[in-house]
């Protein structure tokens, strides 16, 4: 039996933060006065930080200098930090630790590929710092998703062939990333929107032990 691994994104599959991301870039761009609505926060989904206030600007075609720019991004942050800062373990998506233990138990390795610059902190926060082998996010990587770096670096972490490594994912950008890894891809959300996914299910209550123990054969 080959040895399985799993690798989990973080914003949208363990937590549900990407609406502390909307809330804070909605602040932003409001105060440039660039209309910003929830489809658009779709493709800032597992986009990085810089990113995504590049797909912003576009949006509402404005130009920035370096330092605004930077100035902005601070700011940001701070707003979404200010939301991070309220969470607990109960803001963890519901199952996601059941499966996280199912894994655990079976002794399959488990590691974070998250393009997240905040990672670590809202594990804290949240209390799964100490649940995973390995750990990749935003400060690691210079790809970013749909890249794969972020999860070839955490299949290396945590001693696995990428084929052998199953990915959950909320975002497109981090299901290219895991299909171009010839990763097994997993989507939670849509199956609309994640139909380049191996398999999508809505949420974590929707994938049974059965299924996941078919995965590790
Ligand atoms: P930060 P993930 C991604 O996390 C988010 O989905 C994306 O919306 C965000 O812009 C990116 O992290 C950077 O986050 O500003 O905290 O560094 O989904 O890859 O876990
Ligand atoms: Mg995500």
């Amino acid at each position: 039996m080959t040895k399985k691994a799993f690798i989990f994104d973080l914003d949208g599959v363990i937590v549900d933060t990407a609406k502390f991301h909307y809330l804070a870039w909605k602040k932003l761009a409001d105060e440039l006065g660039i209309p910003f609505t929830q489809h658009d926060n779709e493709q800032l989904k597992g986009v990085s930080r810089v990113r995504s206030l590049e797909l912003i600007l576009n949006l509402g075609g404005v130009t920035l200098d370096e330092v605004e720019k930077l100035n902005h991004l601070k700011e940001k942050n701070e707003d979404y930090l200010s939301y991070i800062s309220e969470m607990t373990h109960a803001d963890v998506l519901p199952n996601v630790p059941k499966v996280l233990n199912f894994l655990k138990a079976h002794q399959v390795p488990i590691a974070l590929g998250s393009a997240s610059k905040n990672a670590k902190q809202i594990l804290e926060k949240v209390g799964l710092l100490g649940v995973f082998d390995a750990i990749v996010d935003g400060n690691e990587v210079s790809k970013a998703k749909p890249d794969p770096e972020v999860f070839l670096l955490a299949a290396r972490k945590i001693d696995a062939n990428p084929e052998d490594c199953v990915v959950f994912e909320d975002a497109i950008a981090g299901i290219q990333a895991a299909n171009q890894a010839k990763m097994l891809s997993i989507g939670i959300g849509e199956s609309e929107i994640l139909h380049e996914a191996k398999y999508v299910f809505r949420d974590f209550t929707k994938i049974s032990t059965k299924f996941l123990a078919e995965l590790l054969k």
